[in-house]
């Protein structure tokens, strides 16, 4: 959120949001009250060139580039947020954006009556300029009669500005903006259950395509309709191309909405009873991580639908480092929620999760036990079923031979992908027996597959490299001789 983030929103859907300026005056005098220095990160020498039409910094998604005799400046700055903060806070706060949407996208005619949605969107100690650019561009940019409301979930910030300066900015917008406040760190996932959110088709969960806004120079890139979400073993949520599969079902209509396995988490609409009815988020996860994945499988397994829609479009600063703390450890958090994941959805299947992250399964993950019992009131579906319907072309095989080392049994020494990525050869090391590299599976179209990559020779005498598995059998296909 701060950012962009919004958790949440909308079908509706022909709109972009966009992060945008305002009154920037306003804004510098706000600004000014401000108890945290850091983040008066403007220099006089370049307010001089903002100005609120569209040649001002950033307008039309354009990258903004700070001058030489500025950079050592906006590197400490960066430091706050991980983004370019002082780039960010040179954009107006309702910068204009060129419109990335398909063509077909842009005269397409919604319904009437669509459901009202809430916004929620929650923050722990991010900046001004992104936070309230992402309050104006869900204002600007969406209808008022569906939009009912902006909800602000506080997850106690600390810092001075986020409090009264706050509240009394909001005051003045236009759309009805709620500010509610953790009274303790709790992490995104009860944090957002906290504004009880959303709105939409039921049992259809929608998110939108994820535009890019970079962290370095807050340009504005066109996120892709051709590719949707999935996991890889380790549970990290990725994105994947989208499969012939689902063109085919839309009939090559690339604005129809893709069917996708999972969510990256962040933006998405859901029918508020519907939010309820299919277990609202697991509230023993703490902090970040997992919930998105969890929120898929859910749905999907127990009845419902996830979507994107490829005419909606949110933009998002992707960050390369987290800005803040996570109480109990990085670590510790992110497997402990994906262990809950693991533990309550995924079967059997569990286990190419744990054997390629071993030394996770120390990780105590609490009680799962109502989450258990939740999957057995509402019915839902095995993994395998998950596997088998919404995705045949997932990382995990539905059907596999075999899952483990290969080992040279002579030589003790067994085939490893040296922490390697796409394109590297596999290669050859002691025998250790702790997983990790060293597991690979042996699957039902015969791949050898570890993670996402798979084994692939393209000339008779090697090398054997790893690339993406292709399903197309040729130079991915291992026979096994048991003799
Ligand atoms: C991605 C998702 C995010 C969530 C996460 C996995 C997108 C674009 N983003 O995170 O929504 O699914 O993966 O868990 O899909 N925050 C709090 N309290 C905290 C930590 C974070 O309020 O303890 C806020 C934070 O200030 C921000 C929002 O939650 O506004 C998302 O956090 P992020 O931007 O660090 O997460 P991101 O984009 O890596
Ligand atoms: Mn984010």
């Amino acid at each position: 959120m701060r950012r962009f983030v919004y958790c949440k929103v909308v079908l509706a859907t022909s709109l972009m949001w966009v992060l945008v300026d305002v009154f920037l005056l306003l804004y510098f005098s706000e600004c000014n009250k401000c108890d945290d220095k850091k983040e008066r990160s403007l220099l006089p020498a370049l307010r001089a060139v903002i100005s609120r039409n569209q040649e001002g910094p950033g307008e039309m998604g354009k990258a903004v580039l700070i001058p030489k005799d500025d950079q050592e400046k906006m590197k400490e700055l960066f430091k706050i947020n991980q983004f370019n903060l002082m780039a960010s806070d040179l954009i107006a706060l309702n910068r204009s954006l060129p419109d990335v949407r398909l063509d077909g996208c842009k005269t397409k005619v919604y319904p009437d009556e669509l459901p009202n949605t809430s916004v929620v969107i929650v923050f722990h100690n991010e900046a001004w300029s992104t936070l309230l650019r992402t309050v104006y561009s869900v204002i600007n940019r969406s209808p008022h009669r569906l939009l009912s409301e902006i909800i602000l979930v506080d997850d106690a910030s600390e810092r001075e500005f986020l409090k009264a300066s706050l509240e009394n900015y909001v005051k003045n917008l236009e759309v009805s903006i709620k500010i509610i406040r953790m009274e303790q760190r709790s992490g995104l996932i009860r944090a957002r259950l906290r504004s009880q959110l959303f709105s939409s088709h039921r049992k259809t969960v929608v998110c939108p395509i994820i535009d890019v806004i970079s962290d370095d120079t807050f340009e504005y890139m066109a996120g892709s309709d051709m590719t949707y979400g999935g996991f890889n073993w380790k549970l990290n949520f990725r994105w994947y191309p989208v499969p012939q599969r689902e063109m085919d079902r839309r009939k090559g209509d690339r604005t129809l909405p893709v069917r996708t396995p999972t969510m990256a988490g962040g933006l998405f609409s859901i029918d508020r009873n519907y939010f309820e009815e299919i277990g609202t988020y697991d509230a023993g996860m703490d902090i970040w991580g997992g919930e998105n994945l969890e929120m898929s499988f859910r749905i999907w397994q127990c009845g419902g639908s996830l979507e994107i829609v490829t005419c909606s479009h949110v933009g998002h600063v992707f960050r390369k480092a987290t800005p803040y703390t996570f109480p109990g450890g990085t670590g510790h958090v992110i497997n402990k929620n994906n262990r809950r994941l693991a533990e309550v959805w995924m079967d059997e299947f569990k286990d190419f999760f744990y054997i390629i992250s071993p030394g996770v399964v120390k990780v105590d993950y609490g009680d799962v036990s109502i989450r258990k019992a939740l999957r057995e009131n509402l019915k839902c579906k095995p993994f395998s079923w998950y596997l088998e319907n919404i995705y045949p072309d997932s990382q995990i095989p539905r059907r596999y031979y075999s899952l483990g080392e290969i080992r040279n049994v002579e030589t003790n020494q067994c085939l490893d992908n040296m922490g390697r990525k796409e394109n590297e050869k596999v290669g050859i090391f002691n025998c250790h027996g702790m997983g990790g590299n060293q597991v690979f599976s042996y699957t039902a179209d015969k791949e050898i597959r570890t993670d996402d990559l798979c084994l692939d020779v393209s000339r008779l005498n090697g090398p054997v490299i790893m690339l993406k598995c292709h399903h197309m059998r040729g130079n991915q296909l291992w026979e096994y001789d048991a003799e």
